[in-house]
């Protein structure tokens, strides 16, 4: 008992010491970030391929706060989905040619924007890591690249990117306008899918709540975000739902499988697939679901989770991938078929503490 009390006691002052030292962490690496953002002339913007509303949010958000008094650029490495079309200065955001090379060389100060390692920009890796540009990562990936930047803003327990922009600017104090808090509201919607997923926490409400605050109208974001399908996406949606999804309830599993000839009777765009992973978490009993599907010639893995099952782990495992403990994503060379047959004997083995 008596045990039990100090073993309490040690972890509360352990706690404790934790938060003390992050607080310090953080102040240091705030007055860094600082220093850098008041000397840098020109400032790049960058974030993951296959942009998503965090990413796309993260980015925006920060390029028209700094535009105005920096020679600033977004450069991302592949096209923006259709459903983000909408948001402010979207058009302005260059996708990645090597023209645009000397642009991340010449960079006094690179964004490194809702991901977690140098390989997520695809083709412009090598010019990343290359560059002398200082670097700052803002990011809840877990697991960061070390050695890559000046600057770690790194939180695996933030909901979204876009939640800790808000939360960096605030303690850069740099002033968020209308058209970075409608960004970062995008962010936060669409990673925390309308702020109904887990790794929704306090204080994902609190930075909602302040920015709600502001002039702008949510309800009309969300619109762009849930409302905008084309009827080929919606049809696309009642086949793979019909003819695709293969319930598993003894191991509490789901999964999706789609070609992309599939696919393409449709209309497919990229994007259009987008929240397909989740949609078997819908059925009552359901913990654990996956997507599959055949893109860019190689099958790209998508795993989503209910509760406390992780599928991070089951990402890196076995589908050369990772992520978060309640969504990750792997990828395979080999046939989808293949790549199904895998999963599904795999099931029994990986599912054992949902049975
Ligand atoms: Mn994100």
């Amino acid at each position: 008992m008596q045990f039990q009390k100090t073993a309490a006691k040690l972890q509360k002052i352990l706690r404790k010491t934790k938060l003390f030292i992050m607080e310090i962490f953080n102040k240091i690496s705030i007055d860094k970030a600082k220093q850098l953002i008041s000397e840098a002339k020109k400032i790049v913007l960058t974030a993951h391929l296959n942009p998503d509303g965090d990413a796309l949010g993260s980015t925006l958000a920060l390029y028209n706060i700094f535009k105005s008094e920096k020679e600033c650029k977004i450069i991302l490495p592949n096209n923006i989905p259709d459903t983000f079309k909408w948001m402010p200065s979207c058009n302005e955001i260059l996708i990645w040619n090597p023209s645009y090379e000397n642009l991340i060389k010449e960079a006094d100060l690179i964004f490194l924007l809702d991901f977690n390692n140098a390989s997520r920009v695809d083709k412009m890796q090598k010019f990343l890591e290359e560059s002398p540009a200082k670097k700052i990562m803002i990011d809840h990936h877990p697991q960061p690249q070390e050695g890559l930047c000046e600057v770690y803003f790194s939180f695996p327990e933030a909901a979204a990117t876009c939640e800790l922009v808000y939360t960096f600017c605030k303690e850069c104090g740099i002033n968020i306008n209308i058209e970075a808090a409608r960004c970062i509201f995008t962010g936060l919607v669409t990673d925390t899918g309308c702020f109904q997923f887990n790794c929704t926490g306090q204080r994902t409400f609190q930075v909602a709540s302040e920015l709600a605050v502001m002039d702008f109208d949510r309800s009309e974001i969300i619109h762009h975000i849930y409302d905008s399908y084309t009827e080929g996406r919606m049809r696309l949606e009642g086949y793979v739902l019909s003819n695709k999804m293969k319930v598993f309830p003894e191991y509490h599993t789901a999964y999706i499988s789609l070609s992309l000839a599939e696919a393409e009777k449709f209309g497919y765009k990229v994007g259009d697939t987008e929240g397909f992973v989740n949609l078997p978490l819908s059925i009552e009993n359901v913990k654990f679901s996956a997507f599959f599907m055949e893109r860019d010639g190689i099958i790209r893995c998508s795993f989503r989770s209910k509760g406390g099952f992780k599928v991070n782990t089951i990402a890196e495992k076995y589908f050369n991938g990772g992520g978060h403990d309640n969504a990750a994503g792997g990828k395979s060379y080999k046939s989808l078929e293949e790549v199904v047959s895998r999963f599904v004997s795999l099931m029994p083995k990986v599912t054992k503490e949902l049975q």
